[in-house]
């Protein structure tokens, strides 16, 4: 389906939800036809947001068929094959079977990605109906999840979750992991995946693999981790959902009979690590291997502390202005660049190393919200649903002239457009 200019909101709606259907399988949403075959961890969360409002219950059904990949240890991964559709890197890359804590009844990745998945159960709870007994039946999947990332994923040991590969933040290509990528062996496997290949860096492909590999041969273990694995990144977008995700379950606590006192406290410790290891005047990621040092490139990544309700109000006001000034929106005729415009690394071209994703601009929206921001709020509303009317449903758009790049009927791009016109609809 191309997108065709919808020229009202009703029509954008029924597209929105046309191109959802298209994508469902029957037992989750994939992100997009043809490049992406399985399911994602984070595209799910957003598409039940996009959900919520319309099809409750299929926005259930997508989070209990991802958290069906969830391992014993607590771990979502970022893919869950439902299926056997041809897929790089899949099943037989990860081998989720040899794994002890890994389900039985599907095949995963074996990585994670940012923990969306709280915030999406609490927008189901908030806008759905009927939700009490899928946030009783979820909680403790989400509590686990949460546990996993404070007890095997607390590299630095200061409250932050680091990730240990670039697909686990979900900006896989961002410039920020340029130079840790680079401190890394030059490797050359020889296999490409050609729709791929444009998007990365010189061997970035290569590498990304081979710390895939280096992980899964290491038995997937947290000891490997801590010690051994050579690429460890605490990154304000991970731990910033995580916080909003921990506040979140906090908020759904009283729903499932359980003490939201732990969550909160997750909250508040995760909160003082942001600020005292990943704050030098905006967040910035912090490389725990080479050196132990920020990355001094500002990305769309750098903004995510804001979906904290309770960040102190002279950051908010300095992020803002950040975010405000030419180095992203300012001077882009489209929210939110992917990377900061003025950075060598900027390509409006190339996936989340400049172009806009509907995902970012729609969390920045949520973080602007929390803080009250009515301007911003609009500003970011009115010029996401201004990308996808004018160029459809696309994974991601040029920031200056709002063409539409990647895929085409992407799902997170048609669900968030979905909340982000209830939203207009209802003030
Ligand atoms: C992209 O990630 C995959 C690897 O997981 C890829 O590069 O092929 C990212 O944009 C990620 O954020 C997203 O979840 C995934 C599926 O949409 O695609």
């Amino acid at each position: 389906m191309e997108g065709r200019p919808a020229v009202d909101d009703a029509a954008l709606e029924r597209e929105a939800l046309a191109v959802l259907e298209a994508n469902w399988t029957g037992v989750a949403t994939v992100p997009a036809p043809g490049l992406y075959p399985h399911q994602w961890s984070w595209d799910s969360a957003f598409v039940a947001i996009g959900m919520a409002r319309h099809r409750p219950a299929q926005a259930a059904q997508e989070l209990l068929s991802l958290l069906e990949g969830q391992w014993a240890t607590g771990m979502v991964p970022h893919i869950v094959f439902h299926t056997p559709e041809m897929y790089f890197p899949g099943p037989s890359v990860w081998r989720s079977q040899d794994q002890e804590s890994a389900p039985n009844s599907v095949l995963t990745s074996g990585l994670t990605a940012p923990p969306m998945h709280a915030l999406a159960v609490w927008w189901l709870w908030r806008h759905g109906s009927d939700m009490a007994g899928f946030v009783r039946r979820v909680f403790p999947a989400l509590a686990a999840q949460h546990h996993y990332l404070a007890t095997s994923r607390d590299l630095g040991g200061a409250g932050l979750a680091a990730i240990v590969h670039p697909w686990e933040s979900g900006m896989d290509d961002s410039p920020a992991w340029d130079e840790p990528l680079a401190a890394l062996p030059e490797i050359r496997y020889g296999y490409r995946n050609v729709d791929l290949d444009e998007r990365h860096p010189d061997s970035a492909h290569d590498r990304y693999v081979w710390l895939a590999l280096r992980y899964r041969n290491a038995g997937y273990r947290s000891e490997y981790l801590r010690d051994e694995h050579p690429f460890a990144i605490e990154d304000p977008m991970f731990n910033g959902i995580w916080l909003a995700a921990c506040m979140a379950l906090a908020e759904l606590a009283p729903v499932a009979g359980e003490d939201p006192a732990p969550h909160l406290e997750q909250a508040a410790r995760i909160r003082q690590a942001l600020q005292e290891r990943l704050w030098d005047g905006c967040f910035h990621a912090r490389d725990l291997r080479g050196g132990d040092h920020l990355i001094p490139i500002s990305t769309v990544g750098s903004f995510g502390p804001l979906l904290d309700p309770a960040l102190p109000a002279e950051r908010v006001v300095s992020l803002i202005e950040v975010l405000e000034s030419a180095r992203f929106m300012g001077a882009t005729g489209y929210p939110v660049p992917s990377c900061e415009i003025r950075a060598a690394q900027f390509d409006r071209t190339r996936y989340w190393r400049g172009p806009s994703w509907v995902n970012t601009n729609w969390l920045l929206r949520r973080a602007a919200a929390v803080h009250g921001l009515t301007h911003l709020t609009q500003l970011l509303t009115t010029g996401t649903l201004r990308l996808v009317r004018q160029a459809g449903f696309r994974e991601c758009f040029d920031p200056f002239d709002g063409s539409g790049r990647g895929c085409r009927d992407f799902s997170w791009s048609a669900a968030l457009t979905l909340d982000l016109l209830a939203d207009t609809v209802n003030g």
